[in-house]
This record gives C-alpha cells, sequence and structure tokens, in this order.
C-alpha cells in the first residue's frame, strides 16, 4: 500500500497552496473542468489541440487553497512532442501535489494508455471519468466503483459540461492532499526478460538519483533510450551526480 505522504494529517489547519495538474487525452473536457472549479474562462470547443500551453487558476475548498494547472491534452507522455514534454515534466519535475486525470467515459479503454503511464509515474492521482451524459446517451455505463479498485485509485465520474459531479470530485482531491485516502497504483508487468532489465537497471541508477523520483520509470525511459530524463535531472540541478557516470552505468546494464 502506497501512502500519500508528506502532507498534512487530517484536519490540520495549513497554509500551503497544493497544486494540481490537469492532465488528460485531447478533447475529454480537461479545461470545461478547469473553468467549473477555478471559475475562470479557458478557451474550450470541439476541436482536439486548443490547450497548447499551461493555464493557470485557483481555488478553494474546505479550507485549502489550490493551484491547477491546465496541461496540454496528449495520448502518451512519451515526450516526442512539446504538448506531450511540457505534461511529462510539469507531472514529475514540477512535482505536483496531485495529478488529476480527465478522461472521456464514451472511449474509456483509449484514455487509460495516458492513465497507465501516469499512474508509473506517481501516486498521486485522481481520475476524473467525465462526459457521463454523453456516455448514458449512448448507452454506456461507467463502474466507477470498480475502476477505481482495478486501478488503485480514486474515480469520479462527471459532466463537467452541466457541473454534474465536480463538488464530489473537490471533496475527493482535498481528501487526497489530507491524506486520508490510500492509493494502490496499478502497475503494468512487462514480460520476464525487461523486467530484469529494469530491476537492474533500477538498482544501479538509484543511488544518483533524488529520492522524490520514480526510479522504475527513469529505469523504464533509459530502456527506450530516453536520454533527456537525465539531462532533465542534471540541468534542473535536483541530481547530484556527472551525467557521464550514470551513462557509463547504463551503457553496462545494456550491454
Ligand atoms: N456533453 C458534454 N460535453 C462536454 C463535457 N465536458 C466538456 N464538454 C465539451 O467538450 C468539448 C471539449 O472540451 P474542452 O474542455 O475544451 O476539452 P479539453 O480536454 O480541454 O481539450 P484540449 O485542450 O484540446 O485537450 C467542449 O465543447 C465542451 O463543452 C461534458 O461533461 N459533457
Ligand atoms: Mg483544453
Amino acid at each position: 500500500m502506497i501512502k500519500t505522504n508528506s502532507l498534512p494529517v487530517h484536519g490540520q489547519e495549513t497554509t500551503k497552496n497544493f497544486v494540481i495538474a490537469l492532465a488528460g487525452n485531447p478533447n475529454v473536457g480537461k479545461s470545461t473542468v478547469f473553468n467549473r472549479l477555478t471559475g475562470l474562462n479557458q478557451h474550450t470547443g470541439n476541436w482536439p489541440g486548443k490547450t497548447v500551453i499551461k493555464a493557470e487558476g485557483a481555488f478553494s475548498h474546505r479550507n485549502r487553497r489550490y493551484t491547477l494547472v491546465d496541461l496540454p491534452g496528449t495520448y502518451s507522455l512519451h515526450a516526442s512532442s512539446t504538448d506531450e514534454q511540457v505534461a511529462r515534466d510539469f507531472i514529475c519535475f514540477s512535482r505536483p501535489d496531485l495529478t488529476l486525470i480527465v478522461c472521456d467515459a464514451t472511449c474509456l479503454e483509449r484514455n487509460l494508455n495516458l492513465v497507465l503511464q501516469i499512474l508509473e509515474i506517481t501516486d498521486r492521482v485522481v481520475l476524473c471519468v467525465n462526459l457521463l451524459d454523453e456516455a448514458e446517451r449512448k448507452g454506456i455505463y461507467v463502474d466507477t466503483a470498480m475502476l477505481s479498485q482495478q486501478l488503485g485509485i480514486p474515480v469520479v465520474g462527471t459532466a463537467a459540461r452541466s457541473g454534474r459531479g465536480l463538488t464530489r470530485l473537490k471533496d475527493v482531491l482535498d481528501d487526497m492532499v489530507a491524506g486520508k485516502i490510500v492509493t494502490t497504483p496499478r502497475q503494468v508487468v512487462y514480460d520476464p526478460e525487461l523486467e530484469t532489465s529494469i530491476n537492474e537497471l533500477e538498482e544501479r541508477l538509484t543511488p544518483y538519483l533524488p529520492d522524490w523520483i520514480n526510479s522504475r520509470w527513469v529505469a523504464l525511459r533509459i530502456l527506450e533510450r530516453d536520454y533527456s530524463i537525465l539531462d532533465h535531472i542534471t540541468c534542473t540541478r535536483l541530481g547530484s551526480y556527472p551525467r557521464q557516470v550514470v551513462k557509463e552505468e547504463v551503457a553496462l546494464c545494456l550491454t
């Protein structure tokens, strides 16, 4: 069981401003959720790719203050486009207190790819299954309780355009930062050969990585030859290792 750590104990008054990253596929209603929660007017519409840079807004709920960061819509976090890189870097390196993923209830399976990728980075995740009204219109029923059990994270159903489910969503976000919810994120298990490489690389990398970063996720990226992760950690001075040393360790694992 992974507990949301370094968060205030329930009931404890805090002046901290909690940062929530808002992620999801394009056109699933992220900006609509953002506008509903913050009262701002981030542009929304029915074509993909509108939110191309991060937008920030604030709201308060139950004595706590939140900053919500609306990230560009992406199908994955492989950093192969600027949008993917902006979303990935924010979720990973800006260390938000929570990541709220919005997905489309009418085509859940397409959205779950991104959900599983984010769960490889962080355990502080809430899933918002939006467009429930559209799903109902199409005769699709989403069992949010079962989905929550399967993914090991809280799941809230919403129809953001009409505001349905958003009070419950705020309650769940607040329960998460209050440490009242324990998450057990579902991890993708790869084939045994790959798992062996991941474990070996992870073991070698761990001494060089800052303790807050998920070493398994870093190992996975490096196995994909995505060395930009190392560059990022080095250039933000969050790690305390010479890049060359890590590259040599990695090379040893990959030979
Ligand atoms: N019926 C219905 N429409 C919704 C709902 N939420 C959002 N929409 C509509 O879906 C369209 C896309 O919403 P956006 O909030 O712009 O989606 P987005 O995820 O921010 O899109 P990108 O920034 O392009 O990734 C808009 O026309 C919204 O009005 C909902 O719960 N039900
Ligand atoms: Mg948007």
